[in-house]
């Protein structure tokens, strides 16, 4: 790495040359290595100070090891190059007090409202700023103080951790799959009349089967399968109608595929049958509402995609409002795979699906997108679902068949903010899309 410019050497100066650009400086200019040949060696501004990309404690360890940094001064040194920001909500004011003191003392940051110093407001939202260094300090500390903080301390750790942590080996059937190792893309097939891309495409049961065989060739790591539309304004389908169109297709790809597949539907009667006929995971857009989809997912020990959704298919585009749409789509997806866990499904079963489209306006799913990697936060692997979908026609002004460049964008925009896998209808666009996102990003978190 070069630290300086070389400066010009005056005319018919020999000047031994000298690795070291400070020393060459002061060679060429007649200086001897004092304070003055320093300040002119800086005013020349031959040293080019650059921000450099520290983003986890690997790439912390890195960067210090190539200064040739001791072992112990890489322990000591990692934690306090990754700085993190956290918001809390809801917090006591009397700890929120003890926070801004801790985290002062420790040259962080804590940012409260005004009314902290009045002290009778109940409860308010913080925002912590500091290092991994400084965050270790602050938790060991709350550890010993009152008004909840050592349950505080707690959850803080855990948000750290769960934002870069490695995800585990996914298990499902004969199936396993590696969601840290790089992006996997779950290709749609929608066995329906209706939907709004490729609705009627392959209602055919053969066409279903092709499309499926050809997406696996295409390189889609799962097979999506649903019976129902949940485009905005869709009308519900019956039990036995649902039932109809996605069993015999499950039966049949099961046998054939190499892939797992997965079902898409809200109603447990149709995702038990699903798995029944072959199916090893379930994706949800109901968030797993329907306790007995719960009970389920436990039974027979499969993972679940957990999406949000505001509202219904039928109404949920009418009007939807949000005070901070990251905020509360975080919240509700922590809240039901807390309660996912107490009705017995194991934490690691549980994938997070922001929804996009559910009940969301155009600046709704942006900002999601924008701020996915929040999410991380919660510790669940990300299933982004953007494909052809409004938002994108809305921005390009373009039908549902011409949106597969829009649909890469957000996938690899996507990527680099942590999405795990891409529920997309272009698998070999998206697939190849995904390959060169991963050797960038180089899939750590
Ligand atoms: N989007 C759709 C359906 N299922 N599942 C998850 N997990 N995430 C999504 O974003 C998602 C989903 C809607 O898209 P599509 O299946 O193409 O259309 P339709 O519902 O009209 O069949």
């Amino acid at each position: 790495m070069q630290v300086g410019r070389k400066a010009k050497r005056p005319q018919g100066q020999k000047v031994k040359e000298n690795k070291n650009p400070l020393l060459a400086f002061w060679r060429t200019h007649n200086l001897d290595p004092s304070t003055s040949g320093l300040l002119a060696y800086y005013e020349e501004e031959i040293l080019y100070p650059r921000v450099i990309r520290i983003e986890n404690q690997e790439s912390a360890e890195e960067a210090l090891r190539s200064l040739k940094v001791a072992a112990q001064g890489i322990k000591i040194m990692s934690p306090k190059a990754i700085h993190r920001i956290i918001k809390i909500s809801g917090i006591d004011a009397r700890a929120a007090n003890i926070i801004k003191q801790e985290m002062l003392s420790r040259g962080g940051e804590a940012a409260a409202p005004w009314d902290l110093y009045k002290m009778d407001k109940k409860e308010m939202d913080m925002i912590l700023m500091g290092t991994l260094r400084q965050y270790g300090e602050l938790c060991s500390k709350l550890d010993m103080q009152p008004f909840g903080l050592p349950r505080l301390a707690q959850k803080i750790r855990e948000t750290l951790e769960n934002y870069s942590k490695s995800l585990p080996v996914l298990s499902m059937g004969r199936f396993t799959l590696d969601l840290s190792s790089r992006t996997h893309v779950m290709g749609i097939l929608n066995v329906t009349p209706d939907s709004f891309s490729d609705g009627g495409k392959f209602f055919d049961p053969a066409a279903a089967l092709e499309h499926a065989q050809q997406m696996a060739a295409d390189g889609a790591d799962i097979i999506d399968i649903g019976g129902e539309s949940t485009r905005p304004g869709a009308e519900p389908v019956t039990l036995e109608e649902e039932l109809r169109r996605t069993v015999p297709i499950i039966e049949k790809l099961s046998g054939e595929l190499d892939i797992p597949i997965s079902i898409d539907t809200y109603k447990p009667e149709v995702a038990r049958e699903a798995l029944d006929a072959g199916a090893v995971m379930i994706n949800d857009i109901n968030g797993l509402r329907d306790e007995k989809m719960v009970e389920l997912a436990a039974e027979k020990d499969v993972p679940v995609v957990v999406m949000h959704m505001k509202g219904t298919p039928r109404d949920m585009q009418k009007n939807p409002t949000y005070e901070d749409v990251v905020a509360e789509v975080c919240n509700w997806l922590g809240d039901q795979a807390k309660r996912a866990v107490q009705g017995g499904l194991s934490k690691n079963r549980i994938l997070i699906d922001p929804g996009i489209g559910f009940g969301k306006t155009l600046e709704h799913n942006l900002e999601i997108l924008r701020r996915l990697a929040e999410f991380k936060s919660l510790g669940h692997p990300i299933v982004l679902g953007t494909s052809r979908k409004a938002f994108i026609g809305a921005i390009l002004g373009l039908p549902s068949d011409e949106r597969v460049e829009g649909t890469l964008a957000t996938v690899v925009y996507g990527i680099t903010q942590g999405a795990n896998i891409v529920r997309v209808h272009d698998v070999k666009e998206v697939a190849r899309v995904c390959r060169i996102a991963d050797a960038i990003t180089d899939r750590k978190p």
